[in-house]
C-alpha cells in the first residue's frame, strides 16, 4: 500500500531513487497523480522550505531536496497534463538585464514548482521587454531576481515597460534577491518582495490570491 508520508520523508531527506521508486509504486498502485503531488511531494517541499526558513536548512539541502522533488515529478507532469491539474498560478521567473547570478532564482524557481506554481523559467540577463511579452502570453506574476546594486533599476524598467505596454494591471510583480528590499519594492511599484526562496512561495501565494 503507497505510503504517501514516506515519500514526503524521503524528498525532505533528498532521496532521489527512493522518492522516484515510490512514486512509480504509488502510481501502480492506483493512486492519482493529484494526490501524490499535493498530499506527498507539495508538503515534503512545505517542510524543507519551512526548515531552510528556519535556518535548519541549508542550500545544499534544499537543492538536493528540490532534485529529489523534480525525480517525481518528472513521472508526474504527462499525467499531470493529461488530467488537466491546475497549477496555482503562472510564474515567469527570471534574473533582470545585465545580471548573471541565478542560483538563488534557481532556488525560488524549484520551491515554486514544488508548492504546485507553474514555473516559466526566462533565465538570466531577462530584458525588460521579454518580461513584458511573458505577461502578454498569460503570467500571473512575474518574479525579478537581482543580485547587484547595478542592476536593481532593471526591475523599475520592468514595472515601467509594463505600465507602457498597459498592461501593469494585468500582472503581479514580485522582486527579490540580496540588495532588495522591501521599501525598494514600494519604492518602483511592485506588488510583492521575498527576502528568500521560502518566502518567496508565501508572497506569490498571496499574489495569487491562494494564501
Ligand atoms: Co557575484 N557578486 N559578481 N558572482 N556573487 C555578489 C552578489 C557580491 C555580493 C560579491 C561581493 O562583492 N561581496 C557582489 C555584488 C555587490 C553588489 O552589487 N551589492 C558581486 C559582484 C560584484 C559580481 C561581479 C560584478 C564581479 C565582477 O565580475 N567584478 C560579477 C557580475 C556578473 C554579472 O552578473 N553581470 C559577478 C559574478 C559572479 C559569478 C558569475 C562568479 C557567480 C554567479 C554564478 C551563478 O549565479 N551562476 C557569483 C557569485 C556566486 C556570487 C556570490 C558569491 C554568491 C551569490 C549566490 O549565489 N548566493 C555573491 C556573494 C555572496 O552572496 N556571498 C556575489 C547564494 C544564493 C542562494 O543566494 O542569490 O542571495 P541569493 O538568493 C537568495 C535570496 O536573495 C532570495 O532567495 C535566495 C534563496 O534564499 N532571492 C529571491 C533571490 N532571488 C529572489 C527572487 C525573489 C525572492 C527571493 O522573488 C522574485
Amino acid at each position: 500500500m503507497a505510503d504517501l508520508k514516506q515519500i514526503s520523508e524521503f524528498l525532505i531527506n533528498g532521496n532521489r531513487d527512493q522518492v522516484k521508486a515510490l512514486v512509480q509504486k504509488a502510481l501502480d498502485e492506483g493512486v492519482s497523480a493529484k494526490s501524490l503531488v499535493y498530499d506527498a511531494l507539495v508538503p515534503g517541499m512545505n517542510v524543507v522550505g519551512a526548515r531552510f526558513k528556519a535556518n535548519e536548512f541549508y542550500v545544499p539541502e534544499v537543492l538536493i531536496a528540490a532534485r529529489a522533488m523534480q525525480a517525481g515529478m518528472n513521472l508526474l507532469e504527462p499525467l499531470i497534463a493529461e488530467q488537466g491539474i491546475k497549477p496555482v498560478a503562472t510564474v515567469a521567473i527570471g534574473t533582470v538585464e545585465g545580471d548573471l547570478h541565478d542560483i538563488g532564482k534557481n532556488l525560488v524557481a524549484m520551491m515554486l514548482k514544488g508548492s504546485g506554481f507553474k514555473v516559466v523559467d526566462l533565465g538570466v540577463d531577462v530584458k525588460a521587454e521579454q518580461f513584458v511579452q511573458e505577461a502578454k502570453s498569460g503570467a500571473d506574476i512575474l518574479a525579478l531576481s537581482a543580485l547587484l546594486t547595478t542592476t536593481m533599476p532593471s526591475m523599475k524598467k520592468t514595472v515601467q515597460a509594463l505600465e507602457a505596454a498597459n498592461i501593469r494591471k494585468t500582472v503581479k510583480v514580485m522582486i527579490g534577491g540580496a540588495p532588495v528590499t522591501d521599501s525598494y519594492a514600494k519604492e518602483i511599484g511592485a506588488d510583492g518582495y521575498a527576502p528568500d526562496a521560502a518566502s518567496a512561495v508565501d508572497t506569490a501565494r498571496e499574489l495569487a490570491g491562494a494564501a
